[in-house]
């Protein structure tokens, strides 16, 4: 017992490096003045936001983040392959670092790196993975991956894969996915690389259950914003006066989440107010979904290219290790 936990504090190292996060009332605001009025979606996440989210990974209609799971293991072989054993694999908004447990012994990294905003968080599941894998090397850093890597010109040399799946980066524009790939083309150097789950384009039916399910804990995920924007602004929204709306728009392949206003209502905010009409809606996310094809074209803007993909029969989900073009 005493050997694993002195091994453990000198395998797991803590950086942080202070993300600014004053910035959030002026961009919460300034989403709230718009004509379409928009919220970020991080704002989903905060600790019951992130049970809520947990929750829809494991609903029948919710086949994202079971299909991606199955395509890691089914694959761990080749996609380690790819990555390259005795990497440095980097992890940005890493959570609770479920799925690199899928890769990591036949992996072998020559250290990982969870990168997460919230310096606590972050702390407890790198402790609780250093338990659980003694023998491997991690740096936690956090740090807002939108603000620089420059923290990364400390860690160990050799080859860099960035592992971003969960279609997190579906949540972007997709003129914002290309900048954050460039971003990470720029971190992983000349022969790094990028392991990168993406959702696809699909029928709309299976599209709208995902996010309609049937129990509501979609619904309850998308009003628990308002609770958000209640404490960070200091506001007065009501769940009550505001419903789920969740749609696939065909033409743009996303899914939009709304929150829709269930009367016109004057809501007190920040020393202020915002109006809804009735009906007007809170654009609180969209989630775009990608074929293989307009996957690779937005990874080429980047300067990328699709070096491997792997899917499941059905086409449900897609994993792809990126390569400088
Ligand atoms: C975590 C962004 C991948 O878009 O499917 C799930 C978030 N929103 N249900 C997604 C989400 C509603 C999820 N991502």
């Amino acid at each position: 017992m005493m050997k694993q936990a002195s091994r453990k504090s000198d395998k797991v190292m803590f950086r942080n490096e202070h993300p600014d996060l004053s910035h959030s009332r002026e961009e919460i605001l300034a989403g709230l003045q718009t004509t379409q009025k928009t919220v970020n979606p991080k704002w989903f996440y905060d600790e019951y936001g992130s049970q809520l989210f947990d929750q829809i990974t494991r609903l029948p209609e919710y086949y994202p983040t079971r299909t991606e799971v199955a395509i890691l293991t089914e694959n761990c072989e080749q996609i380690s392959a790819r990555c390259g054993h005795g990497c440095l694999f980097i992890e940005p908004g890493s959570g609770s670092s479920e799925k690199v447990r899928i890769l990591l012994d036949t992996l072998q990294p020559s250290a990982y790196v969870p990168m997460d905003i919230s310096a606590d968080f972050l702390q407890s599941a790198a402790l609780e993975l250093g338990s659980e894998y003694p023998w491997l090397d991690i740096y936690a850093v956090c740090a807002d991956f939108n603000q620089g890597w420059s923290f990364l010109d400390d860690l160990p040399a050799g080859k860099r894969v960035v592992f971003y799946p969960g279609s997190t980066i579906g949540n972007l524009e997709p003129n914002l996915a290309a900048e954050f790939l460039i971003r990470v083309r720029d971190m992983m150097g000349e022969n790094g690389g990028a392991l990168v789950g993406v959702d696809t384009h699909k029928s709309s039916d299976r599209l709208n259950a995902a996010y309609n399910d049937s129990q509501g804990v979609t619904a309850e995920f998308n009003l628990n914003v308002l609770r958000r924007l209640n404490e960070v602004m200091d506001a007065e929204f009501e769940e009550d006066s505001f419903h789920h709306h969740a749609f696939y728009n065909t033409e743009a392949r996303r899914i939009e989440m709304h929150l829709v206003s269930e009367r016109e209502q004057s809501v007190r905010c920040n020393g202020g107010t915002v109006e809804f009409a009735l009906g007007e809606t809170l654009h609180t996310e969209s989630s775009y979904k990608y074929t293989p094809q307009s996957f690779a074209a937005l990874v080429e803007a980047a300067g990328l290219k699709l070096a491997q993909s792997w899917m499941d029969a059905d086409e449900l989900f897609s994993v792809h290790y990126l390569e400088r073009a």
